[in-house]
């Protein structure tokens, strides 16, 4: 079990004030807050031994160098990966999607082939298809999503002959559905199909073992897991990216550079380009750091027991809908949902007047709105810092809310 009241006093930010209340954020979908650890680390680095890193030879660049390379040797532990050659750092998990979609879809993908996703896909897991489907002239096709939130199964037959391509979110950002990735991954290597998971949900949440997932890529998001902005991590079988062309050129990726043409480096730097975010990887091990620590198991435990105690607390609202999976085992603890007649928006703001944080709004995943036959939802989502007196403030937030807009109703009746 966590020892909660303990990890809240390492983020400063939960002791502040929001609109004269104490801050409860449930907002850890969108990205999740930083703990004292990773917030020294990044002033650490720019006290102490900030340079560039891979070209110096001076003292600065050797430690900033090292530095660097130890966040890619836990990263690769964090994921089980096989090697730290396969640790690429990106901006985000947008990035390590983009990257693919520009290298390996482009080299692999042609005409009247098929690339297969999910009608749950984040749009980071799906505008790089389009583009690159509009490109090549190849289709895209969708799992659907049932009405409990989770994959038609039947829809698993899509990946078929013509599949170059399966890409799936590990972990719904709307519906906390967690996919049966392992399953699809052989589905895919069956048809001859790469597949790719995008974990920005699944990696803070839960433990990862790119082995056991069989998946070929794998792309993640440093801010969501406590570490800062402008990180974030594509994993790939060292085979796939080594026979993959470089995505973007500049310094650090080369090895000779002629006039015309040049050769790359090997593995992981063919694929970072110019000066890295040196400071925020830096500081991101320490994030990783702090995970470990607790165990990413009880990381898990601690979800599941918020999930499981807000689908119970905001259920008996009357008029509330949950969206996704209702067994607390099957998902995460990002709980979309509507409240009656009123708009998510409206919702957000007056949790906000509550100094309390969620997000309202289409959360990036338009055509699983449509699928839901919803414009937008209200979404809170827990992490390892949340209790169980935080979703009792929610509730009482939404029972608050809801007075608020009835009394407005009546008083606009009267008039
Ligand atoms: N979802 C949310 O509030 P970036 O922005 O690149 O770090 O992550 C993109 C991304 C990709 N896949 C999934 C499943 C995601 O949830 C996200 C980010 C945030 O739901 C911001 S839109």
């Amino acid at each position: 079990m966590l020892d909660v009241g303990r990890i809240r006093q390492d983020f400063p930010i939960l002791s502040r004030q929001v609109h004269g209340k104490p801050l409860i954020y449930l907002d850890n979908a969108a990205t999740t807050q930083k703990p004292n650890q990773v917030i020294d680390a990044l002033t650490h680095y720019y006290r102490h031994f900030n340079a560039n890193i891979h070209r110096g030879i001076h003292q600065l660049s050797e430690e900033g160098t090292e530095a660097y390379e130890n966040t890619r040797a836990r990263v690769a532990r964090f994921i089980n990966a096989y090697g730290t050659e396969e640790i690429i750092f990106t901006r985000n998990t947008t990035e390590s999607i983009n990257l693919l979609a520009y290298t390996l879809g482009r080299q692999r993908v042609e005409r009247g082939d098929e690339i297969v996703l999910t009608q749950m896909e984040h749009h980071s897991n799906l505008v790089p298809w389009q583009i690159l489907a509009q490109e090549k002239g190849a289709t895209l096709k969708f799992i659907r999503v049932d009405d409990e939130g989770e994959l038609v199964r039947e829809d698993f037959d899509l990946i078929g002959p013509r599949t170059k391509i399966v890409s799936i979110v590990h972990m719904s950002n709307v519906l906390g559905t967690i996919n049966p990735v392992t399953e699809l991954a052989q589905r895919a290597h069956a048809a001859g199909a790469v597949m790719i998971v995008d974990g920005a949900q699944s990696a803070p949440h839960m433990p990862i073992d790119v082995r056991a997932l069989d998946c070929d890529f794998f792309a993640f998001s440093a801010h969501k897991m406590l570490g800062p902005t402008g990180v974030g991590v594509l994993w790939g079988r060292r085979a796939m990216l080594e026979s993959m062309p470089p995505f973007m050129g500049g310094g650090e990726m080369i090895s000779l550079v002629g006039e015309q043409t040049s050769t790359w480096k090997e593995l992981p730097w063919k694929f970072e380009a110019g000066t890295p975010n040196i400071a925020d990887v830096i500081a991101f091990d320490a994030a990783l750091d702090y995970l470990e620590g607790m165990g990413m198991g009880a990381v898990r435990e601690h979800e599941i027991a918020m999930a499981q105690a807000a689908m119970e607390r905001l259920g008996a609202l009357d008029g509330l809908v949950i969206y996704g999976p209702k067994d607390p085992q099957r998902r995460g603890a990002a709980i979309a949902f509507n409240y009656g007649e009123l708009h998510p928006h409206d919702v957000g703001t007056v949790l906000d007047r509550h100094g309390i944080a969620v997000r309202a709004g289409h959360h990036c995943a338009q055509p699983l709105m449509r699928r839901l036959g919803q414009v937008a939802t209200v979404r809170a989502s827990f992490y390892i810092y949340n209790t169980l007196e935080e979703i009792d403030a929610l509730v009482e937030g939404l029972r608050e809310t809801e007075r608020f807009f009835s009394a407005e109703a009546a008083g606009a009746r009267t008039k």
